[in-house]
């Protein structure tokens, strides 16, 4: 299986999200890690000391529209938020990893994106 995010331009050019924006440079971000499959920059509104969001090049909206073709670059975003994890000093304590999917669960920007969160403590169940 070919994990590439751009196969499909034309869905990537017609993203008009805010995070479709911040991929082409549009709209400025704070990156701290991108590669070809996908690009992680620091919340403008964190909710604790570490708040990153990663998301993949590919257009994907939601989780509940990721296809069985999407299965690599999912498990992409999680290696990666780890890695940022680790890099950012969360690997001894802990972080939350978060995907809201849908306005119910308080998704706001439908392109698809991986919540890392760290550097404090955490209730369950979440609010
Ligand atoms: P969600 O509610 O799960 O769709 O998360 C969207 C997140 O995006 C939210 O935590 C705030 C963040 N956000 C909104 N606008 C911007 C922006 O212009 N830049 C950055 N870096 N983050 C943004």
């Amino acid at each position: 299986m070919t994990l590439d995010p751009l196969s499909d331009p034309h869905r990537y050019e017609d993203n008009d999200t805010l995070f479709g924006k911040i991929l082409r440079g549009e709209i400025p971000a704070d990156v701290v890690y991108e590669d070809e499959h996908c690009l992680a920059f620091r919340d403008i509104d964190p909710q604790a000391p570490v708040h990153v969001l990663i998301i993949p090049k590919k257009y994907i909206p939601r989780l509940s529209e990721a296809d069985i073709e999407d299965r690599t670059i999912l498990g992409h975003l999680l290696v990666i938020a780890s890695q940022i994890a680790r890099k950012e000093g969360l690997a001894e304590d802990g972080f939350r990893i978060n995907i809201n999917d849908g306005v119910q669960a308080g998704q706001s920007v439908f392109h698809l994106h991986v919540h890392l969160l760290g550097g404090r403590e955490f209730s369950w169940p979440p609010g």
